[in-house]
Order: structure tokens, then C-alpha cells, then sequence
């Protein structure tokens, strides 16, 4: 065995330690994934205004603090849904989060600090990459995406948080895939008819960002939601989770829920009245801070509304 396969050997076994999952592919690869965006935008499938939003991750340019990028390293972490609790006039209201929201930058921090101490220990430097990540995933074998776009990883299902990297670390195999759907869409159509709005197609395989809930409750809170969208398929504080929770291949983990944040009948008025960060007190921006939830504060008013009424 070389010592790259070696490092391989011990990346891939310290994630099975951690209950994560990796893979790594060679760097000439960045121009296909870029092209796998290009190519949809230039038929016009994704949606403009998204296009817009996060041009900078569909058009990543590659710049990093050491010499040469040989790599890409793809890691998933598994993570769960939280409740949110909430009161108003006595009353409870609890509200799921779906994963990947909540404690973002420890999750991100986490995979760093593993990456780093594996890779730094042998020579080679990483650095995070703001890429398509389900595309990387899916290419390098990692993942496989569901008929509701999202990526599903064994033992994991989409309840997974992934976090991409550059590095020079020298690949030598190459894992490169074709982007696959999982074998168990072929037989399911699940969340199609489950999603409320019909945004994932059955004549073609992208969302339809337009409908979906996720894209209208994460727009800043000053765009209310379109009149089309019915209160009733609001199922979440922030995201959606219909499409998610009918999937069989999430039997496992879909009725993993933690504890979130739990906020008083002051901190609720509070985060209904669209204060902003340094009109509100110091113990709310802590409790938002801690799980890194406080960049959502300006969708409070709009989101919670659709419940609370
Ligand atoms: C923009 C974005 C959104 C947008 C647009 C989503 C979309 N489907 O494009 C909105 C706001 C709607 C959104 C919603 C959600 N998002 Co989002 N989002 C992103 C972001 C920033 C970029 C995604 C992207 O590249 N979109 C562009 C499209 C073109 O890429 P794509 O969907 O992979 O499309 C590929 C396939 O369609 C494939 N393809 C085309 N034809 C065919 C045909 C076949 C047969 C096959 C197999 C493939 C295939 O080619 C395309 C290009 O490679 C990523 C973070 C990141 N840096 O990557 C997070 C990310 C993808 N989101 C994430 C999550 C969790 C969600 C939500 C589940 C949130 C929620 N509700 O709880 C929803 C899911 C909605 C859904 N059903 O897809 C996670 C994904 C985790 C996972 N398990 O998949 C990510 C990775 C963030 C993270 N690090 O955790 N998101
Ligand atoms: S619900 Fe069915 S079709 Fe949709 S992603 Fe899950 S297995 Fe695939
Ligand atoms: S996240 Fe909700 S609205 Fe978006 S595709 Fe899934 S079920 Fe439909």
C-alpha cells in the first residue's frame, strides 16, 4: 500500500469512528461539477432569482492559501431535527426544525478540525469550499440523490449535514461517478405526492424552486409569502420537512428529534415584532447564538406568524 492509500485507509476509518462519512476526488474534476450547473442553467432550468442568489457556489472560483489544489474531500454528518418551543397567552407551541439548521458552524467546525488534524499530521492543508455539495457528493459516490433532489447517504438518509473541501493531498484512484438516483425512487414516487406544491416535477428531475416552501420561508423576512401558498402546508419553523419524512428510505430517522430552543411568552413577542439584533436582550441573542440560529432572526415575524394565527 502507498502512504496516500494509507492516508485514505485512516481518513476513511476515523470518520467510521466519528460516525461520519467521506470521500475524495481528484481535482481536475472541478470543471465537470461546475458544468453540471452550467449546463442546467443554460437550458434555463434553475430558477433565476436562485441563480442570482447563490451564484457564487454555482460559479465557485477556487482560491485557496497554499500552492496547488489536488483535491476534493466530501464529508457527511449525520444530524437530527430539533423542536422548537415556543408561548403565546399561556398557551405551547413546539415547531420541528429540520436538520442542518441548527448548529451549522459547530457541525462545519467539527469536519474542519477532523480534516485538518488528519491531514495536517501528514503534510497536506485543507481549506472549506463553497461548491455544490450534493453534486460532489453524488459524484464522488458518497451519496445518491431521491427523486426530491435531496441527497441520501447509507445508514444516514438526507438527515445529513455535508461540508466540502480543497486540499493538496494527492489523490491517486479516481471515484468519479455518474450522478445517480437511489434504486428505491424507481418504484416510489412518495414525495412527489406528498409535496404540498407540487414542486418536485415528474417530467424532469430538477426541483421547481419557485414552489417549494423552503425557498419562500428562507427569502429575508420583509417578502411575505406568495398568496398561492396555502397556511396549512407550513410545517416547519424554517424548510419543510414533508418531502423528507414520507421517504422509506428515511425509516430510520425520521423520528429523530432534540431538544432546541425553548422561548418564554417575552421572547416570543419579541421575536414576532421584528426587533433587530441590538434592540433585543443580551440572553435571547445568547439563546439564538447558541444554536447558531441568530441570522434567522429577521424571519421570525413571518414564519412563526403562520402558525401563532
Ligand atoms: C440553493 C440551495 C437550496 C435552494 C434550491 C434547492 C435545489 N434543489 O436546488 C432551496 C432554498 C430551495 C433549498 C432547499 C433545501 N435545501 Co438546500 N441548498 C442549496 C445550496 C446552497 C445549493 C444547492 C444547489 O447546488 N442547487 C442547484 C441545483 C442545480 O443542484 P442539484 O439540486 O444538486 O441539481 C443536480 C441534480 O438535479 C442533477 N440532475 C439533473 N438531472 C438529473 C437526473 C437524474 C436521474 C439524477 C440522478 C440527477 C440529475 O444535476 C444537477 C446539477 O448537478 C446547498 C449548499 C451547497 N453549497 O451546495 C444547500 C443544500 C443542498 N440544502 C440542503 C438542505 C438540507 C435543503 C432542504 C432539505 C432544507 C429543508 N427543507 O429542510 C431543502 C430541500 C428542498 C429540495 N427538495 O431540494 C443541504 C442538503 C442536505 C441533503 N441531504 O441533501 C445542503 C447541501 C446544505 C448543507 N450543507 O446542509 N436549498
Ligand atoms: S419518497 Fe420515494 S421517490 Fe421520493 S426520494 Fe424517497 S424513495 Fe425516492
Ligand atoms: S421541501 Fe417541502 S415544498 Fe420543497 S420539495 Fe420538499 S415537500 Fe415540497
Amino acid at each position: 500500500m502507498t502512504s496516500i492509500n494509507k492516508i485514505i485507509q485512516k481518513f476513511h476509518d476515523e470518520l467510521t469512528v466519528k460516525g461520519y462519512k467521506g470521500q475524495v476526488v481528484h481535482a481536475k474534476h472541478i470543471p465537470d461539477l461546475r458544468n453540471d450547473i452550467r449546463k442546467h442553467h443554460e437550458q434555463n432550468l434553475i430558477y433565476p432569482p436562485l441563480y442570482e442568489d447563490y451564484k457564487e457556489y454555482f460559479e465557485f472560483k477556487p482560491e485557496v492559501g497554499f500552492d496547488e489544489i489536488n483535491s476534493l474531500f466530501i464529508i457527511a454528518i449525520p444530524v437530527p431535527q430539533f423542536k422548537a418551543i415556543f408561548h403565546q397567552n399561556e398557551k405551547e407551541l413546539s415547531l420541528l426544525i429540520p436538520p442542518t439548521y441548527l448548529y451549522g458552524l459547530d457541525i462545519v467546525n467539527q469536519i474542519n478540525d477532523f480534516l485538518s488534524n488528519l491531514l495536517n499530521l501528514e503534510g497536506y492543508t485543507v481549506e472549506y469550499a463553497r461548491l455544490p455539495q450534493k453534486t460532489l457528493a453524488v459524484r464522488s459516490g458518497l451519496a445518491e440523490y431521491g427523486r426530491n433532489n435531496i441527497t441520501y447517504v447509507p445508514g444516514m438518509g438526507s438527515f445529513h449535514r455535508l461540508a466540502a473541501y480543497y486540499s493538496d493531498f494527492p489523490v491517486e484512484q479516481d471515484n468519479w461517478q455518474e450522478l445517480k438516483m437511489m434504486d428505491l425512487c424507481k418504484e416510489c414516487s412518495a414525495c412527489v405526492r406528498k409535496c404540498p406544491t407540487g414542486a418536485i416535477p415528474t417530467d424532469r428531475f430538477l426541483l421547481n424552486v419557485d414552489r417549494c416552501i423552503t425557498y419562500h420561508n428562507e427569502q429575508p423576512g420583509e417578502i411575505p409569502f406568495p398568496e398561492w401558498i396555502d397556511p396549512s402546508w407550513h410545517n416547519c419553523l424554517v424548510g419543510c420537512l414533508h418531502c423528507q419524512k414520507i421517504c422509506p428510505a428515511n425509516k430510520k430517522v425520521k423520528n429523530w428529534i432534540e431538544t432546541g430552543p425553548i422561548f418564554s411568552e417575552d421572547e416570543t413577542e419579541l421575536l414576532l415584532s421584528g426587533k433587530e439584533l441590538d434592540q433585543i436582550p443580551i440572553e435571547l441573542k445568547k439563546k439564538l447564538e447558541k444554536f447558531d440560529f441568530l441570522n434567522y432572526l429577521e424571519i421570525f415575524p413571518r414564519n412563526l406568524d403562520v402558525f401563532l394565527e
